[in-house]
Order: C-alpha cells, then structure tokens, then sequence
C-alpha cells in the first residue's frame, strides 16, 4: 500500500490545494514541512518538465517515499518562449514579482504579437526512479499594462480573453478552473486511482531502474 505521497513544495498554498483535492484518496498528502531540513534542489533544468521531475525524484529519493513536484512558469510567443524556466528570476536572483513584470513590459515595448501561455508540468517519482508526468497550458496575451491585484507572479499581465480579464481580476475558483496548474492538478486527480496502483507495483520492485525520461514522456500503463 502507499500510505503516504511527500508534496516536494513548502508553498502552504500548494499544499491546501492539493490536500483539498485529493482528500477522497486513502493516501495522506504530507508536505516538506513535515520532514526536518532538507537541501533545496536547484531548479536549472532547461524545461518545466526537467525541473519539475528534479524536483519531485530529488524528495523522493531523500525521504524515501513516492513525491509530487510542479513547475511553471510564463512563455512568451515574441520572445523565444521567455522568461520560462526563469520565470521566477526573469529579474534576476529574489526578484520581486513587479520587477519581473516591469521587465517583461520593457522587453515588449512596441511588440504587437502578444501571445503568450502559461505552462504547468507535474511529476510523481518513485525514489528508485520512475515517474509520471501531467502538464496543463492556458492560453493568453500580455497587455500593456499591470491590472488587478488577485493572483501572484505574472497574473496582473496575462489577459484571458475567454473572460476578458486579466488572471489578477479573476477570483481563486474563477482561475483554477482555466489556469496551467488547475488543468494538470484535474488530470492528475482524475486519474489518482491509476496514479495509486503505478505507485504500488513502482515501490514493490525491489531493483533500482536508472532514472529515464522515456518512461514518462507519456503515462503508460499497459504493464501494470
Ligand atoms: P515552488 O517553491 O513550489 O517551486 P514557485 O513560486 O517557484 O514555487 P513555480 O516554480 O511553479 O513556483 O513558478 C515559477 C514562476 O512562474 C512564479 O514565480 C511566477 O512568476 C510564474 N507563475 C507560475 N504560475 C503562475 C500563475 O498561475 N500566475 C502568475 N505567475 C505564475
């Protein structure tokens, strides 16, 4: 049996939300809190879903218990695909989330393209290796100017035309039901029970695979 799923975040919010949401599951949701210290792992993947299975196999393998991990971030259409990875410190290092924006308006000064997508990628691991991947996109465009105060990071900048607001004029409910994180945290719950069993036959292999992308490129379950 899994009893117990580490989320690899101390994001408080984090954890409500998928505590909240995986409450109906015979597993208990522990967070990193609940642990004693352990060293943060450096996010320098090259893609979310690099850095969010970093995250997650990190956890699992340094408390030896399967381990969720999310990475996000906003990727900008006229700007290659940035911030992305660096969506946290486009800025630089501790950069507040108005010093991001400031730059990303600055760099789209006079750019009439103004697409762009919030991306969200979850990985379960196993410590031995193995993981699942979900990921989850909302589509947009970056105004020309900072509105609402709702949300955090990017949200005062990212326009939903399908509301015809930004994402900080959206309540909680409003957003998590069209945003990156809500439409992977919905995949992941819908198939938890699926997820659960994965889970189980993982930790009773006893042989330790070497870590492979290839097996969660796509979510497989045809051996189980
Ligand atoms: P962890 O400690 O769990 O890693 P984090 O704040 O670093 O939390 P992410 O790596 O998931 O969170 O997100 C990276 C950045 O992407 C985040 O700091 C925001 O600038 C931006 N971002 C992600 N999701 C967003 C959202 O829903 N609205 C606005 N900005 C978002």
């Amino acid at each position: 049996m899994v009893n117990i799923i580490v989320l690899a975040t101390r994001n408080a919010g984090k954890v409500r939300e998928f505590q909240q949401l995986l409450k109906d599951f015979p597993v208990e949701i522990k967070s990193l809190s609940d642990f004693g210290p352990i060293p943060e792992v450096e996010e320098d993947g090259s893609t979310f879903d690099d850095n969010a299975y970093k995250k997650a196999l990190f956890t699992a393998k340094a408390l030896g218990l399967p381990a969720i991990a999310d990475d996000s971030g906003l990727v900008v259409e006229a700007l290659g695909g940035a911030p992305g990875v660096l969506s946290a410190r486009y800025a630089g290092k501790n950069a507040a989330d108005k010093d991001n924006i400031a730059k990303l308006l600055r760099e789209m000064e006079g750019v009439s393209d103004r697409r762009a997508a919030f991306e969200c990628v979850i990985s379960i691991a196993v410590p031995s290796g193995p993981a699942l991947t979900y990921e989850g996109r909302c589509e947009g465009q970056i105004t020309r100017e900072p509105k609402g105060d709702a949300g955090f990071g990017y949200d005062p900048v990212f326009f939903f035309p399908e509301y015809n607001r930004t994402f900080a004029e959206l309540s909680s409910e409003e957003k998590n039901r069209v945003s990156h994180r809500g439409k992977a945290l919905g995949e992941v719950v819908a198939e938890f029970d699926k997820v659960l069993k994965w889970l189980h036959a993982r930790l009773i292999e006893t042989k330790s695979p070497k870590p492979d992308h290839s097996q969660f490129e796509h979510n497989d379950w045809s051996e189980d």
